[in-house]
């Protein structure tokens, strides 16, 4: 299967004519190419995004909401077809693909289809002086747009729906890893009326593709969600040519259990927030810290019900957890679980690579978990990005909160108490953008997310998303 890059509402080759070999994770197979977009690739799509804005940020917000809404209803008319090609490119469990992937890129294009008939901007009377001053929101122009891996389609439409929404035309790059959903949204965006050259789609590497659309000088901004050190290299490029910046990067977020929660739901929740995705999610909640009350029966518990999870092919209807994204990935998963045991971290369970009956060549991984010896070691303070937790006891509320606070990161973090003094301290200090009392992941599409410290800076989601793709302008009328 050949992608092409979706440029001016055309599905056309890279200039260059060079391809990228793109991997089936389950089976380790190639199964098709990819576009390797050069400069000259991105700067058609910047002259398709240039011409279309005139006239798409002139479209009444009526016309934009219906267009977006009719997005949304097309990739749910479509469910089946996008989860399959999201499980064959991500490797991630179909199911998983059916109820959350998919699903969540259709609200996000329902959601800022109805969020932007409701934006508004200030107006602010200057009493006594005869003056009243009012604020205008105006698009930005051509934005960039540049996502991950790891939640292909989910991430992609959260940059682009608000950005075509508030009236600005893109040039988008989905992860080279996994292009294939955001290859077919080309197709939907089409037969929805989308007007050629609003959304434009190029794919290839990071370094060149992506590295083209950040140093463009009349792409004037760029929402980006993917790695810190990634991230801290795009600051660098479009620092100096004052370019409008969200980055979304990184997380190595607590999960903070006390002995009073609500003990099953804990339990079962932090499956979940622990291995979901094979543990892909920059949300989850890779470091457990578990009250030393209850963390006996805790690691028990634990690791009983993650020995019944069941690691196979993405298609299969059982399967609990998929094949990670890429070769290099999983060997990157796997040094670090080599790491823990140089590091006297225990392994509790998992810690091997799956043969997958038929598919053996599939990039597979037990869930694993480790018992840290400190907060402070590597596999507590790194990325690991995979189907791997660390866990470790604590005695009191201070010990817990230095430890989760003590780490580069500050996306999100999770919190099992029911006590409500406790709650609003905790909350108060943690260190993240995001908390979580009593529940995980759990979104409301209005609310601010993002990150502090290395977790990146600006914040995606409902008006802020709406405010960062548009530039505010103050004007003053003196009667
Ligand atoms: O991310 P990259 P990768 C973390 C996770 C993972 C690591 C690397 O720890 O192991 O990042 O993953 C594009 N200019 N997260 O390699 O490289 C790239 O092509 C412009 C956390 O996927 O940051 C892709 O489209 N663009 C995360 C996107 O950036 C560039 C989700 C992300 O790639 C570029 C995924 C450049 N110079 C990984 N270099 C999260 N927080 O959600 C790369 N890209």
């Amino acid at each position: 299967m050949n992608i092409k890059n979706y440029i001016n509402g055309e599905f056309i080759k890279p200039t260059s004519n060079e391809w990228i070999d793109n991997y089936n994770p389950s089976n380790g197979e190639v199964y098709g190419q990819i576009p390797n977009s050069s400069k000259a690739d991105v700067e058609n799509a910047y002259i398709a995004a240039k011409a279309a804005f005139p006239s798409w940020s002139q479209t009444t917000l009526e016309e934009r909401s219906r267009i977006l809404i009719k997005i949304s209803e097309l990739l749910e008319a479509n469910l089946e077809r996008f989860a399959e090609a999201e499980s064959k490119d991500n490797g991630k469990p179909i199911s998983l693909a059916k109820t959350v992937d998919i699903p969540r890129a259709a609200s996000n294009f329902r959601f800022f289809g109805n969020a932007i008939t409701q934006f508004a901007s200030e107006s602010h009377e200057s009493a006594g002086e005869n003056a009243i001053n009012y604020t205008l929101r105006q698009p930005i122009g051509v934005v960039g747009c540049i996502s991950p891996w790891n939640l292909p389609l989910y991430l992609f439409t959260w940059k682009i729906a608000p950005a075509i929404a508030s009236g600005n035309c893109v040039v988008a790059k989905p992860s080279e890893v996994t292009p294939l959903t955001a290859y077919l949204l080309g197709e939907i965006c089409d037969e929805a009326g989308l007007p050629k050259g609003v959304l434009n789609i190029v794919h290839g590497l990071g370094t060149t593709t992506g590295q083209a659309i950040v140093e463009h000088p009349d792409i004037k901004a760029i929402s980006f969600t993917g790695g810190t050190a990634t991230g801290a290299h795009i600051a660098k490029v479009a620092a100096p040519m004052f370019k409008k910046l969200s980055l979304e990067l990184g997380g190595k977020n607590p999960n903070i259990i006390f002995a009073d929660c609500d003990y099953d739901d804990m339990l079962n929740t932090t499956i979940r927030s622990s291995f979901a995705n094979q543990g892909q999610i920059c949300l989850c909640g890779s470091r457990i810290f578990v009250d030393s009350s209850i963390y006996e029966k805790f690691k028990a518990d634990f690791v009983e019900k993650i020995k019944q999870l069941k690691v196979g092919h993405p298609s299969d209807s059982d399967t609990n957890i998929g094949a990670l994204v890429s070769k290099p990935h999983l060997e990157k998963v796997k040094t670090y679980i080599e790491v823990a045991k140089e590091e006297n971290g225990k392994i509790l369970c998992g810690g091997n690579k799956v043969t997958v009956k038929n598919y053996e060549n599939g990039y597979y991984l037990e869930p694993t978990v480790i018992e840290a010896p400190s907060d402070e070691c590597r596999v507590n303070q790194e990325e690991i990005f995979g189907p791997v937790v660390t866990i470790m006891p604590f005695d009191n509320e201070d010990e817990v909160l230095q430890m989760a606070n003590k780490v580069k990161y500050g996306l999100s973090a999770t919190l099992w108490t029911n006590d409500l003094k406790r709650t609003m301290r905790m909350s108060n200090q943690l260190q993240a953008g995001i908390v979580w009392v009593n529940t995980w992941m759990m979104r409301d599409l209005r609310t601010p997310f993002g990150g502090v410290k290395a977790s990146g800076v600006g914040r995606e989601g409902g008006f802020e998303a709406l405010r960062f793709f548009t530039e505010p302008k103050n004007i003053c009328i003196k009667y």
